[in-house]
């Protein structure tokens, strides 16, 4: 079985030595190394041309969990299947940057930092939980695992999703129609979507304005469901409490984007999940296999909805 792999010159060689421990059995050539017919391609964001010059036999993995870089591929085949990593150790990392997030901003921490700047001595009084809603959107594997963790914390959850899902401990919202209902309890707003078509532009003034006042908006899903100056507008207009930012619309965030400097958002460099090669390469070795004997896998992206 022949696998070409692609992926930044930094990471290279690790995810091509972990493939030959765990698929001994594979050849394995990495881009730009001329294979035109690999059964297999593993990709992370690739250039155009791969898929120029070549033809995948049975699948393409995508070496992340956000497939919406690879589905903008103007060259992408349209009659092999994508697959997308699954949790692959993701899960547990984006459920502890948010609860980091939730518990920061219900215990005021960003607060205090500035106090402590300022030398200011000023406890601040305690909030009831029941006042302080925390909404999670996009319930798939991550958003779920999110949701799963702050659970035991005690504040009132909402998750909202396309289709209506059933979590224990959540009280769930589907579609447009229950989105408004959705954002005026969230008082911190996870964004854990994919970025598609329906997704994309969907926080801004008017969505960002339904959250109650003073809301914090954490995104760690892609920059592009935001619409950065719809957000710096309510910041500033003091509707918005504040924001914490992992992705952003165009990274690395250029040296002048306001984000930057604004005293209510904290930004951290796209780090909320970072794919753990040993885990990425365990989970694609066992499709592999599931596929070579003519088995159904998971993770197979659904190009109508885009992820
Ligand atoms: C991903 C990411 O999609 O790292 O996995 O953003």
């Amino acid at each position: 079985m022949n696998i070409l792999l692609q992926m930044t010159a930094r990471a290279i060689d690790e995810w091509r030595a972990e493939l030959e421990r765990v698929l001994p059995e594979a050849n394995i050539a990495t881009w730009p190394e001329a294979v035109s017919s690999p059964d297999y391609v593993l990709v992370w964001k690739p250039p155009p041309e791969l898929f120029r010059r070549v033809r995948p036999g049975k699948a393409i993995f995508n070496l992340g969990a956000g497939v919406d870089a690879l589905l903008a591929l103007p060259t992408l085949p349209t009659d092999v299947p994508v697959i997308r990593l699954e949790d692959a150790g993701m899960a547990e990392q984006m459920a502890e940057y948010a609860t980091f997030a939730v518990l920061r901003i219900y215990r005021e921490m960003d607060v205090y930092e500035t106090d402590q700047r300022e030398q200011r001595w000023l406890p601040r009084p305690w909030r009831a939980k029941a006042d302080f809603g925390v909404g999670v959107m996009g319930l798939g594997m991550l958003g779920r695992a999110i949701a799963a963790a702050l659970v035991p914390f005690g504040f009132p959850l909402a998750g909202w999703s396309r289709e209506r899902m059933s979590l224990p401990g959540v009280a769930t919202f589907a579609g447009a129609a229950e989105l408004a209902q959705f954002l005026g309890r969230s008082r911190v707003l996870v964004c854990a979507l994919p970025s598609t078509a329906e997704t994309r532009g969907l926080l801004e003034r008017t969505t960002l304005g339904l959250l109650p006042p003073g809301a914090h908006v954490v995104n760690i899903a892609r920059g592009d469901i935001v619409v950065d100056d719809d957000l710096v507008a309510l910041l500033d207009a003091g509707h918005l409490g504040g924001a914490t930012l992992d992705v952003f619309n165009t990274e690395p965030l250029p040296p002048d984007h306001p984000f930057w400097h604004h005293p209510r958002i904290t930004i951290t460099p796209h780090v909320a999940a970072v794919t753990v090669v040993a885990d990425s390469v365990a989970q694609i070795a066992v499709k592999i296999r599931r596929i070579e004997a003519g088995e159904a896998v998971t993770g197979v992206v659904d190009r109508i909805h885009g992820y």
